[in-house]
C-alpha cells in the first residue's frame, strides 16, 4: 500500500458519505461511528489522484539524467525505492507513459534501488560535473532529497487492533447475555447491551385493554377499601393534603401465596387511571454487581417523569430480606447494596410527589425492619386466606365461564374447601370442568367438583397401583385406626371419608373437615396428635407390626410437638417461653437460641408428649375393638366409606353438631 500524503486538495477529496438517519439505539451508532471511521481514515491515507509510473534506473541514469527531464529524485530511506519528479516543461515527452494529464508536481516515476546503482553518486557526479562546465544554472541542478516514508494506516491498524478485537468481543459478549436475559415483550429497557442496569419494569398505561377492576377481585372486602384509598390518594391529592395529612409512600400487601395480592395491585392499575410499573423483586437480582441499585434508581427515575403513578414491586422479599450483621460467608453484598438503593429511593421523594409503592409479599416477618418502618412502607395490608363467604365470592367469579349442572350448590362446594385460597379455588374450577369432559359430561355436577378438591389436595388417584391382600389389610386397619381415635376424641377433626384407594404418595387416607378457627386449644392439638397416631396404633394392635408407611403421620406430630413445646408454651416443664422468631433473625444462625440443657428437656417433653398420645390412641382402639374391626373391614370391601358409615358402626360422635360445624376438607 502507498501510503503517501496527499497535499492538501480539499477539491479532490471523495466527498464523504452522506450522515445515515440517526440511529435509534447507542449500539448501533457506535458501530456507524466506528465503521465511518475507519473508511475516513482509509481514504485519508491513501487518497491519491495519480500513481507514479514505473521505471527502470537504467533509463533514469541513461536518458532522463542526460537530458536534464529531471528535477529531484526522492530517495525513500526505508524503502526500496526512488520517486522521480520531472521538469514541467519536460512533462510533454512522456505523455505516451504518463497520460495526457499528469500532475505538474511528480512524482511521475519511480523505480527500485538497489545499492549497487549508487543514485546518490551519479547525481552528485553529474551535478559537480554540470558545475565545472560552467555552463550550470539553478534550473540545471538536480535536487536530491531524502524521504522516510511510513504507512501510517498500516501502523495506526496495529495499534487499534488490539482494543478493536476487546471491544468487538466485549460487544458480542453483552449482547448474547442482555438477550439471554430477557428483558421481555414490554419491557421499558429494550433489549441491547446498554439496557443491564435499567429497571425491567412492565409498564401498564392508562389505555391497557385487559384492565382488571375492583369487580374481578372477589373477597378481600378489607384489603379493598384499603387499596381504593390508595386510589383516591393518587386521584385527587389535595383532598389529603388540605388538612395537613402526608399521602403515604407505600403500602404492604402481605398474605399467603395464590390469595390475591397480585390481582390486588393489577386491580389497583386498573382502577387508578394512572401509569403502573410492575416488577418482581428478583428482576432486580443479577449476576453483575451494582445492577441491582442501577436498576432501582432506574425505576425510580421513570416513575417520576410518569407521576402521579403506582409502582408495583411483586416478592418484594427477594430484596427485602433483612440484613443481617454477622454473616460472614452467607453474606450476599449485592442484595443489600440494591436494599439499600431502594430505602434511599423511598426516602428520596417527596411524599406529595405523587409516586406511591405497592409490594407484595408472603413472607412480612424476613422483611428488613428498615423497609417496614412509617415513611417508607407506611402500610401493611394483610390478604388472608379467604373464608366461608369469601369463597363462595371467589367461586362465583371462577364459574362465570363453566356449564354447570342447573341447581348447582355453589355454597357446599365454599363449605367443602377451607384453606383453600384464589389461586387454588380457580384450580378446582378448572380441574372440574376438564373431568367433566373426561367423562364426556354435557354440564359439570357436583361430583366432577369433589373429584377435583380430592385431586388438588391429594394428587392423582392410581387405582392401577398393585398391593398385595397383606398390605391391602395394614393399609385398611391403619386408616381405620385414624378414622377411629378420630370419632372418638372430642376434640379431633370431624372426619369426612377413609379411603384405601393410593392417590399421590399414599396409599390411603383418611379426610377431615378441619374447623376454620382462629386459634386452637392445647387439647384439640393433643386429640389430633392421638388420631394422627392412631394409624401406626392400629397396625401395632392388630399385626403386632409396624410399617414405614406411617413416616408422614410420625413426622407430622413430630413437628406439632416440638412446636406445642417450643413454641406454643405448652409443656409445663418449659413453661411459657416461646423460642418461636418472627423476626428471620435467627436464620442464619446456627446456634439454637436456648441452652444444652433446655434442649435436653425439649426433646424429653416432645417425646413424652408423643408417647401419650400414642398411649391415648391405643387405648381408644383397645376400647372400641369391635366397631374398629368392622369399619377396617368394611374399609378392604368397599374401599371408601363416609361419614355416615362410621355413624352407623359407632353411633353418633360426641361433638358432631353438624348443622353448625364448620366446613373443611383436609387430607391425613
Ligand atoms: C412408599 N408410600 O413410599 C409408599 C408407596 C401407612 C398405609 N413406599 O399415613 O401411604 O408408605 O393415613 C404426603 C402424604 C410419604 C406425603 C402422604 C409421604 C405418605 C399414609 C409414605 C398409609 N395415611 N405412607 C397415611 C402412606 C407410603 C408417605 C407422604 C405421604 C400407609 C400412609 C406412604
Ligand atoms: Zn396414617
Amino acid at each position: 500500500m502507498n501510503g503517501s500524503i496527499p497535499p492538501n486538495k480539499p477539491q479532490n477529496q471523495p466527498p464523504r458519505p452522506p450522515r445515515p438517519s440517526p440511529p435509534k439505539k447507542g449500539f448501533n451508532a457506535l458501530w456507524i461511528y466506528l465503521l465511518m471511521g475507519a473508511a475516513f481514515m482509509y481514504v485519508w491515507f491513501n487518497y491519491n489522484d495519480f500513481e507514479p509510473v514505473k521505471a527502470e534506473w537504467q533509463e533514469v541514469k541513461e536518458q532522463m539524467l542526460p537530458q536534464n527531464d529531471v528535477e529531484c529524485l526522492t530517495i525513500i530511506t526505508n524503502q526500496d525505492r526512488v520517486e522521480v519528479h520531472l521538469r514541467k516543461e519536460k512533462l510533454e515527452k512522456y505523455s505516451d507513459r504518463l497520460g495526457n494529464t499528469p500532475p505538474k508536481t511528480g512524482p511521475h516515476f519511480f523505480f527500485i534501488n538497489q545499492p549497487e546503482f549508487g543514485v546518490y553518486k551519479t547525481v552528485e557526479a553529474l551535478n559537480s560535473e554540470r558545475a565545472t562546465a560552467g555552463e550550470h544554472t539553478a534550473e540545471e541542478t538536480v535536487k536530491i532529497e531524502t524521504d522516510t516514508r511510513y504507512n501510517y494506516f498500516a501502523r495506526a491498524m496495529e495499534w487499534l487492533m488490539f482494543p478493536l478485537i476487546l471491544v468487538l468481543i466485549w460487544f458480542i459478549f453483552f449482547r448474547r447475555m442482555a438477550r439471554n436475559m430477557g428483558g421481555g415483550g414490554g419491557s421499558l429497557g429494550g433489549g441491547g447491551i446498554f439496557s443491564v442496569g435499567r429497571s425491567k419494569a412492565q409498564l401498564f398505561d392508562k389505555d391497557n385493554k385487559n384492565k382488571i377492576t375492583f369487580k374481578d377481585v372477589a373477597g378481600l372486602e378489607e384489603a379493598k377499601v384499603e387499596v381504593m384509598e390508595i386510589v383516591d390518594f393518587l386521584k385527587n391529592p389535595q383532598k389529603y393534603t388540605n388538612l395537613g395529612g402526608k399521602i403515604p409512600k407505600g403500602a404492604l400487601l402481605v398474605g399467603p401465596p395464590g390469595t390475591g395480592k397480585t390481582l390486588l395491585a393489577k386491580a389497583v392499575a386498573g382502577e387508578a387511571d394512572v401509569p403502573f410499573f410492575s416488577m418482581s423483586g428478583s428482576d432486580f437480582v443479577e449476576m453483575f454487581v451494582g445492577v441491582g441499585a442501577s436498576r432501582v434508581r432506574d425505576l425510580f427515575r421513570q416513575a417520576k417523569e410518569k407521576a402521579p403513578c403506582i409502582v408495583f414491586i411483586d416478592e418484594i422479599d427477594a430484596v427485602g430480606r433483612a440484613r443481617s450483621r454477622n454473616n460472614g460467608f452467607t453474606s450476599n453484598d449485592e442484595r443489600e447494596n440494591t436494599l439499600n438503593q431502594l430505602l434511599t429511593e423511598m426516602d428520596g421523594f417527596g411524599s406529595n410527589s405523587g409516586v406511591i409503592i405497592l409490594a407484595a409479599t408472603n413472607r412480612a416477618d424476613v422483611l428488613d425492619g428498615a423497609l417496614m418502618r412509617a415513611g417508607r412502607f407506611d402500610r401493611q395490608i394483610h390478604v388472608d386466606l379467604p373464608e366461608l363467604k369469601e369463597r363462595v365470592e371467589i367461586f362465583k367469579v371462577h364459574l362465570r365461564g363453566l356449564k354447570l349442572i342447573t341447581g348447582f350448590d355453589l355454597d357446599f362446594l365454599a363449605k367443602q374447601t377451607p384453606g383453600f385460597s384464589g389461586a387454588d379455588i380457580a384450580n378446582v374450577c378448572n380441574e372440574a370442568a376438564l373431568i367433566a369432559a373426561r367423562k364426556n359430561k354435557a354440564d359439570i355436577d357436583k361430583q366432577d367438583f369433589l373429584d377435583a378438591i380430592d385431586r388438588i389436595v391429594g394428587g392423582l388417584e392410581r387405582k392401577s397401583k398393585i398391593i398385595s391382600a397383606e398390605e391391602k389389610r395394614t393399609i385398611a386397619f391403619h386408616e381405620a385406626g385414624h378414622a377411629t381415635v378420630s370419632w372418638w376424641l372430642e376434640h379431633a377433626n370431624p372426619l369426612l371419608k377413609v379411603t384405601i384407594i393410593p392417590r399421590g404418595r399414599a396409599l390411603g387416607a383418611a379426610w377431615y373437615l378441619p374447623e376454620e378457627r382462629q386459634i386452637t386449644t392445647a387439647e384439640q392439638l393433643l386429640d389430633e396428635m392421638a388420631a394422627t397416631l392412631g394409624g401406626r396404633a392400629a397396625e401395632e394392635l392388630i399385626f403386632n407390626k409396624i410399617s414405614t408407611g406411617a413416616i408422614n403421620d410420625l413426622e407430622k406430630i413430630t413437628k406439632q410437638a416440638y412446636a406445642m413445646v417450643a413454641y406454643f408454651g405448652m409443656s409445663e416443664k418449659i413453661g411459657n417461653i416461646s423460642y418461636y422468631d418472627s423476626s428471620g433473625q435467627y436464620e442464619y444462625n446456627f446456634k439454637q437460641p436456648y441452652s444444652e440443657k433446655t434442649a435436653e428437656l425439649l426433646d424429653a417433653e416432645v417425646k413424652r408428649l408423643i408417647d401419650e398420645s400414642y398411649q391415648r390412641a391405643k387405648s381408644v382402639l383397645t376400647e372400641h375393638h369391635d366397631g374398629f374391626t368392622r369399619l377396617a373391614e368394611l374399609l378392604l370391601d368397599r374401599e371408601v366409606i363416609f361419614s355416615e358409615d362410621l355413624e352407623r358402626i359407632f353411633g353418633k360422635r360426641k361433638k358432631d353438631k353438624t348443622d353448625e360445624r364448620s366446613e373443611g376438607d383436609e387430607s391425613r
